[in-house]
């Protein structure tokens, strides 16, 4: 059995329909992933993962991604790169050509120009107009924090299962309107994902600094491993978040997992969440409501 899960209502379906279809052309979880995770930050309708993101505020866009293999718990990522789209693609090269975990900024850049992508300029017409209207005063911060998934941010996380083998990956423009250099969640691991064949995959969106502090990811595959459901342990995770930690009941923090056995869920401190599912090629969506709510 093939399992993909995605986040977030508008991504999510493009994200685990094309894994789905990289998995028929017969590519391992990794190659699913990464074309999956790719083929949004290639498309500017969505607006916090790769082209036509929403800016930093310099007007930059400064692009995140990660990806881990719970067979050997192998992992590669990147933060803070500037002009460089699929950064997927880039995560995974360091990830299989390095010795190493995590290459930050310009030199993740010219890593990646080493490796033969081609810098370019990321910055649509609408990402400028948007940060345009955000220098006027005329959008703020809530306009990628608010509870309406059309305006969320389009963070995609991503978890692969395969007859018990696991692989967790996310690529995001971070927060609209960023201080420069900031990095959140996403390429952390543990924290934006971990993934370990032994007990479970896991990933986090939402607002990076309350699910770094919580070691989101690392912390609901470690609940899978004491024996919890990925349901229960997504639970566990955001029942502790929304105790310690005030600010992420302001702005959703959300967390989906799936066992080594392949069950699967979310959880989400704030609003509706939406959690797109494929099921050896039956592709489904979830309703993920907030404890309360
Ligand atoms: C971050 N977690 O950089 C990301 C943002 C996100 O949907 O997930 N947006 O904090």
């Amino acid at each position: 059995m093939t399992i993909f899960l995605a986040t977030w209502r508008e991504p999510g379906q493009t994200a685990v329909e094309t894994a789905w279809q990289a998995h028929q052309k017969g590519g391992d979880l990794r190659t699913c992933l990464e074309e999956g995770l790719a083929a949004c930050e290639l498309d500017p309708k969505y607006l916090a993962i790769g082209l036509g993101s929403l800016a930093n505020a310099d007007g930059e866009l400064e692009l995140d991604a990660a990806m881990m293999d719970g067979a050997d718990l192998s992992a590669g990522a990147v933060c803070a790169v500037q002009n460089i789209c699929p950064v997927i693609s880039v995560a995974r090269k360091v990830l299989e050509d390095t010795p190493h975990v995590m290459l930050a900024g310009d030199q993740a850049k010219r890593f990646a120009m080493e490796k033969g992508f081609k810098p370019q300029n990321l910055m649509t017409e609408e990402a400028v107009r948007q940060y345009d209207a955000w220098r006027a005063g005329k959008i703020g911060f809530q306009y990628i924090h608010t509870t309406d998934e059309h305006k969320h941010g389009d963070t995609v996380t991503m978890l692969g299962w395969q007859d018990g083998h696991m692989v967790s990956a996310s690529a995001t423009s971070g927060l609209a309107w960023k201080l420069p250099g900031r990095v959140g969640d996403s390429p952390i691991i543990g924290a934006g994902i971990y993934a370990d064949d032994e007990a479970g995959a896991a990933g986090a969106t939402g607002l990076g600094e309350e699910l770094w502090k919580a070691c989101a990811s690392f912390r609901t595959v470690e609940g899978m491993r004491r024996g919890l459901t990925a349901q229960e342990a997504c639970d566990d995770t955001i029942k502790q978040m929304m105790r310690r930690q005030p600010a992420s009941l302001e702005i959703p923090c959300v967390v989906l997992a799936i066992s080594k056995e392949g069950d699967f869920g979310a959880a989400t401190t704030e609003g509706v969440f939406h959690l797109w599912n494929c099921v050896d090629g039956e592709v489904s969506v979830r309703e993920v409501t907030a404890p309360g709510q």
